[in-house]
């Protein structure tokens, strides 16, 4: 055991089963939607850390600009959004079309439902992996 990641992996995957991953050709066309959307954040945000980890979660690709670090960012947000509130999920149409999604809770929802992972083998088993003994 080389060190304690790798422990931790370990006891996780003993548990909950390895990490699920999409199928190259799914990850690939999740890659290409995430390309159309872009989150202005900052690193010291609660609200943004809850979005990272989710975006995290999800194995997602998806652009994070620093409103606090860049200030180009900033007034695109306040220009396009129409509020500097961080975090806000910028999703762009195919028509050139704009939509500006703020509030972490709805922003990690929105993501969950249209970037769903895979299922586990734990996802099946809700008896055995509930069980304590
Ligand atoms: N309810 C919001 C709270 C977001 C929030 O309070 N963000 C702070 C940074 S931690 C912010 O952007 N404040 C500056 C502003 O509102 O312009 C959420 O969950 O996303």
């Amino acid at each position: 055991m080389r060190n304690l990641s790798e422990l931790t992996s370990t006891v996780r995957n003993r548990f909950f089963g390895p990490n699920p991953s999409r199928s190259a050709q799914d990850q690939n066309r999740v890659d290409q939607a995430t390309a159309q959307l872009t989150l202005y954040q900052f690193g010291s945000c609660p609200y943004c850390i809850r979005v990272r980890r989710a975006i995290s979660r999800l194995q997602l690709n998806i652009v994070c600009k620093d409103t606090l670090g860049d200030m180009q960012a900033h007034s695109e947000l306040l220009q396009g959004g129409g509020s500097s509130q961080v975090p806000c999920l910028r999703i762009d149409g195919p028509d050139g079309d704009c939509h500006w999604l703020y509030e972490s809770a709805d922003i990690v929802a929105y993501l969950e439902e249209r970037f769903p992972m895979p299922a586990t083998q734990h996802d099946y088993e809700p008896e055995l992996s509930n069980s304590r003994s």
